[in-house]
């Protein structure tokens, strides 16, 4: 199947693009961002700039995928020191993805929504159908992407999927969201011996190692439409809180040094996201169940970083 994938460069991409070529899809990658060195032979990439509807028009029309995973977004913490770009790429930019797709005939689009979608004062764990009032400009234009592509579905016919990602975890180079503390705590751990969190001990929230994540975005695209009674599901796997990460990444590093000095804007922010997540729509509608646990990915993770840390094409 040949799959166009926005914002490929980011943090899901980078892991996504090996997966997909391993099960024989054609994979294109639109992104602003140049080829990486990371990106692996028979890929096709093409640079553009999302919030261009002409570019991404000639994309699609070119290539003609059957489906579209449009991961292109400015993250929570990088959208707040520029919201206006943030809309910009988040909005426009998935109008323009759906747009084209409506005018290029694919088949489904499957777009990444967040955590960042909920605001605060939600009962714990925090289900699928609540009110959805975001504080930041990512979670505002999350929200509104999945309206956008409801709308599309319901008015053109698209088949449109999407999750509600927790916190993302894997062994790369944080991409400017406020749950990268996390990763923060491995990467600066092992880098440096120490990391300085911008966040409380006891801050919780809803985190996902990246094979979960990428497998949950495999299955729910290739899920029996017949099966499925919403477009867009929260996917949960672990809410460990700061001090539990921190106590993981020493178990395994006993001499490193991990500090919290909370910075009032993030911490806001964090506050402001669901401890828990309820996924059980999508345990029951497409079997969704994670495998990773805090041990699990911290063993399997840790590795991963040592080897990123030591790669003299990669600047963490
Ligand atoms: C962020 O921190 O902005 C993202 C997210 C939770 O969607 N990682």
């Amino acid at each position: 199947m040949k799959i166009l994938i926005t914002g490929a460069a980011g943090q899901i991409g980078t892991d996504m693009l090996p997966l997909l070529l391993d099960r024989g899809d054609e994979v294109v990658v639109f992104d602003l961002a140049p080829r990486p060195a990371t990106c692996p032979d028979g890929v096709v990439w093409l640079r553009g700039d999302i919030t261009y509807p002409e570019e991404v028009n000639t994309v699609v029309e070119q290539t003609r995928p059957e489906r579209i995973f449009h991961l292109a977004a400015i993250l929570s913490a990088t959208g707040e020191s520029i919201p206006h770009r943030a809309w910009r790429v988040n909005m426009d930019g998935t109008r323009n993805v759906f747009e084209a797709a409506r005018l290029f005939a694919v088949t489904q689009v499957f777009f990444t929504s967040t955590i960042a979608a909920f605001g605060p004062g939600l009962a714990q764990p925090v289900g699928d159908d609540v009110p959805l009032r975001p504080t930041t400009m990512y979670g505002l234009t999350k929200v509104a992407g999945e309206r956008l592509g409801e709308y599309y579905e319901n008015t053109f016919g698209i088949d449109f999927r999407g999750v509600r990602f927790p916190g993302l975890i894997n062994a790369g180079i944080p991409g400017g969201g406020t749950s990268d503390y996390a990763l923060f705590m491995y990467v600066n751990g092992m880098r440096d011996g120490r990391y300085e969190a911008f966040c409380t001990p006891e801050t919780k929230i809803p985190f996902m190692y990246m094979p979960d994540a990428i497998r949950a975005m495999l299955e729910l695209s290739d899920a029996p439409k017949e099966n499925l009674k919403r477009s867009v599901y929260n996917i949960a796997a672990i809410s460990p809180s700061a001090q539990e990460i921190a106590d993981a990444v020493k178990a395994r590093l006993p001499d490193v040094v991990i500090t919290f000095a909370p910075d009032p804007r993030r911490q806001a922010i964090l506050d402001s996201w669901p401890q828990a997540l309820d996924d059980s729509n999508a345990r029951a509608e497409w079997n969704w169940a994670h495998e990773f646990d805090l041990d699990a990915m911290s063993d399997d993770l840790m590795p991963k970083v040592r080897a990123l840390l030591g790669d003299p094409t990669i600047r963490v």
